[in-house]
């Protein structure tokens, strides 16, 4: 981009991936000038790190897509229901390359600093390679899964074998062939790569501390015939999705788990697991999320799938996810996950029987045994949502950090807007939809959203946006109320940081529906805009 440390920039984006790529796109369509940052050296963000083997979406790739531009629906064709990692980013990278987007980002740059400029209305922002930059607005596109958790687990540095982490993966799956594996974590990516790992390494012995859901992907080759359907009535579908829970086509379940009878709940079960994704098991009664007991009979019905799948009885209630309900935490969909628990070359190690103590050089130790490995693979998640944002080292026009404003926990507006950080945004940010919906739509919406704010802004002569006090209290009440109701709310999982030691307890999403969602920002933008003061005026509007 052709920003000099001398001109204000209109707008600095922060990040090159899904969210970054459409902010470039849809401002400097609009007119404003715009610079880039990102750290990678290319597009893509998760979807450029996550290389790990079977790395691919949980959401199908038919919506988990751009929508804002029907030739690009048209002309783009997945392979398979779940796309693999690599067509991700070569689909990431068309687009880049369709609308030329390449040219508005500096590549192997980071945002290490953003100091708000109360008397200027700008943000300073200070660059990884020591050079600053100036803009009315700051964006941050830095994602909510982009910040690797620190590695806590004991007596890590001792380890002098091969050791990699899923999210900076950098080894080719070839390096474990023949080798002992250890892998640590058992959510979404150690599930994925799991079954991989197993079938090149001589041995892999899987760490688990908390058991997950685990459901089949049932990824399949996407037929032409279904293809070509999609893409006739893509314009509708994208507009189903918009106004839906998740962001994608729900089925119409209106009923109750005990309305039904035991049979009937069975049959409804194995038919919905046959279904699998977030349309399957966990959304066959309105009241799974809600109801422990409702939730109960869903739960139980995957542990006796566990059960029937596992051959070793003591490695399946190994796996059986007793500590919490179906749905509580990030379910995971996999392909043979349990059944590589049947591999003569694969073992279980429950953390929760026998905590890891320590390593050496060549082993596992915990308080029981000693597990010796050739190679360690790391899966154990990220510091989500405040991790990225954190790592942009913000001040607010009080002096004080980001991280000190939201130390008893997040606080924004909409999640997309933050009081005493005028001119900053966050796309797909803590307290938006994006932890439980398709978050590409989401990520379309927050764009659109805030490109609709700032040219209100700027139709009206104001160069200052910010969320009040008091719209970002009724924000925190709507999400905190929206979710207390339902097991979210009682499950430990990284949508609370419980996943990471000392972070306070927020759980970081809008569970309302992304159609919900929508409707209620169309309606602020269409009131003029309450619960965000404009240009420096102070009254307060009510959301
Ligand atoms: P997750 O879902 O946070 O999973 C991390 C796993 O690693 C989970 O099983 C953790 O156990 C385990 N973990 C974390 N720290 C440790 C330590 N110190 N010792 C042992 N085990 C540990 O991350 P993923 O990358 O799999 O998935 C993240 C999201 O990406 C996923 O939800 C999708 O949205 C896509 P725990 O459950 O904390 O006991």
């Amino acid at each position: 981009p052709s920003t000099s440390p001398s001109e204000v920039v209109d707008i600095i984006g922060v990040g090159a991936g899904f969210s970054g790529l459409y902010l470039a796109h849809r401002l400097t369509t609009a007119g404003w000038t715009f610079a880039g940052f990102e750290a990678g050296p290319s597009v893509g963000g998760t979807w450029f790190w996550n290389t790990y083997p079977g790395a691919r979406c949980d959401v199908e790739s038919i919506y988990y897509s751009y929508s804002f531009d029907e030739a690009l629906q048209q002309e783009w064709t997945w392979s398979e229901r779940f796309a693999p990692q690599a067509e991700i980013l070569s689909y990431i990278e068309h687009v880049a390359d369709r609308f030329d987007l390449r040219k508005h980002f500096t590549f192997n740059t980071r945002v290490v600093g953003a100091t708000w400029n109360a008397d200027d209305r700008l943000w300073e922002v200070q660059l990884g390679n020591g050079e600053k930059r100036r803009s009315r607005y700051l964006i941050s596109g830095a994602g909510g899964l982009s910040t690797p958790k620190d590695f806590d687990v004991p007596g890590l540095k001792n380890f002098t074998g091969l050791q990699v982490s899923t999210s900076r993966w950098n080894i080719s799956l070839d390096d474990l062939a023949g080798k002992r594996v250890a892998v640590i974590g058992t959510g979404s990516s150690g599930v994925q790569a799991i079954p991989l790992i197993a079938q090149v390494a001589e041995h892999v012995t899987v760490f688990q501390r908390t058991p997950n859901y685990v459901m089949p992907a049932r990824n399949s080759e996407l037929p032409v015939e279904q293809i070509q359907s999609i893409k006739d009535d893509y314009l509708e579908i994208r507009e189903e999705c918009r106004h839906s829970i998740g962001g994608i086509p729900e089925r119409p379940v209106t009923d109750r788990a005990f309305d039904v009878s035991d049979e009937e709940r069975q049959r409804r079960y194995e038919a919905a697991y046959q279904l699998s994704g977030f349309n399957g098991v966990g959304a066959e009664f309105i009241d799974l999320l809600t109801d422990p007991e409702a939730n109960r009979t869903a739960s139980e019905f995957i542990h006796n799938k566990i059960r029937e799948i596992v051959k070793d009885p003591a490695t399946a209630e190994l796996l059986v996810p007793k500590y919490h309900p179906l749905g509580g935490k990030r379910s995971c969909f996999g392909t043979d996950y349990y059944e590589t628990f049947n591999r003569p070359n694969v073992s279980l190690v429950s953390l929760r029987d026998e905590p890891i103590e320590t390593m050496t050089a060549n082993a596992i130790v915990t308080s029981q045994e000693t597990y010796e490995a050739d190679a360690l693979v790391l899966a154990i998640g990220f510091d989500a949502f405040t991790g990225p944002l954190y790592g942009l080292n913000l001040t607010g026009e009080s002096g004080k950090k980001l991280q000190e404003a939201w130390q008893d926990g997040v606080r924004t507006y909409l999640g997309i807007m933050t009081a005493d950080f005028p001119n900053f945004f966050m796309v797909a940010g803590p307290q938006s939809p994006a932890l439980a919906s398709n978050v590409v739509m989401t990520i379309e919406q927050a764009v659109d959203w805030i490109a609709d704010l700032i040219e209100h802004a700027r139709d009206n002569g104001a160069t200052r946006v910010e969320a009040t006090t008091e719209g970002q209290n009724d924000w925190v009440n709507i999400s905190e109320e929206t979710v207390a109701d339902t097991l979210y709310a009682t499950t430990d999982s990284w949508y609370r940081g419980s996943n990471v030691k000392g972070k306070p307890n927020t759980f970081m999403g809008y569970v309302g529906g992304v159609g919900k969602y929508r409707r209620m920002c169309t309606e602020i933008a269409k009131r003029g805009y309450p619960g965000i003061a404009i240009d420096g005026e102070s009254e307060s509007r009510q959301l």
